[in-house]
């Protein structure tokens, strides 16, 4: 199976988490964003939308990483995925409360303070950060309250749901999000970014 990947991006890496976490194999095809690349007519024929992460498994294409993380569970006889209907659907909760609230809350600091250097397209948007600072506090405190005294987002094991809400905090520290006020969040990022697959996720970053 081959990932079209830009590895900093926060929606491929917790594709390659969880590949890594299942045992899967992904090969990694590399977008540059920066110079354009996912603009290009043979990668419009992957994805309309012209965006990463994309998987392709023989003749099978799946684009949004929600759906090729689902998608790797499933191939893999569901691990990942909680058997029990309630804590199931909490995943599937909690994987669309990051995907509406709280990526895009970070995602504000992550394009201001980060991407716009990257690309040098200008100085991060006080009122964009001013925004995000809202957003960030609102939805922060929501995930800070929920992991008192959890491990994981759900239930007692791993789900897919960590990585999914553990990548939206990935490049915290390089674009100041303010995470200073939230002391579980940073209790229990610390615990995932030191597991083995977002070792390894990282390490293509590092590189
Ligand atoms: N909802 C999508 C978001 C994917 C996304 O926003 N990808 C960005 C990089 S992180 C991208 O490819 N942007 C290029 C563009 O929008 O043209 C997912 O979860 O896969």
């Amino acid at each position: 199976m081959k990932l079209y990947t830009f590895p900093p991006s926060p929606n491929s890496l917790r594709v390659f988490a969880v590949a890594h976490e299942l045992g899967q194999n992904l090969e990694m095809v590399p977008v540059d964003l920066t110079k354009g690349e996912h603009l290009k007519p043979e990668f419009i024929k992957l994805n309309p939308n012209h965006k990463i992460p994309i998987l392709v498994d023989g003749d099978f294409v799946l684009w949004e990483s929600t759906a090729i993380m689902l998608y790797l569970a499933y191939r893999s006889g569901g691990r990942l995925i909680p058997t029990d209907p309630k804590l199931r659907a909490q995943m599937h909760q909690w994987m669309s409360w990051n995907t509406a609230h709280m990526a895009p809350a970070c995602g504000i600091f992550l394009y201001e303070n980060l991407v716009k250097k990257l690309l040098n397209i200008g100085d991060p948007d006080p009122k964009q950060l001013a925004q995000g600072n809202e957003e960030f506090a609102r939805f922060g405190a929501v995930l800070n309250d929920h992991l008192k005294g959890r491990g994981h987002v759900v239930g007692n094991e791993s789900t897919i749901a960590d990585h999914h809400v553990f990548a939206s905090f990935v490049h915290a520290d390089d674009c100041g999000m303010p995470l200073a006020q939230f002391a579980e969040i940073k209790r229990w990022r610390g615990e995932m970014q030191a597991t083995v697959p977002w070792q390894k996720a990282l390490a293509v970053v590092k590189r």
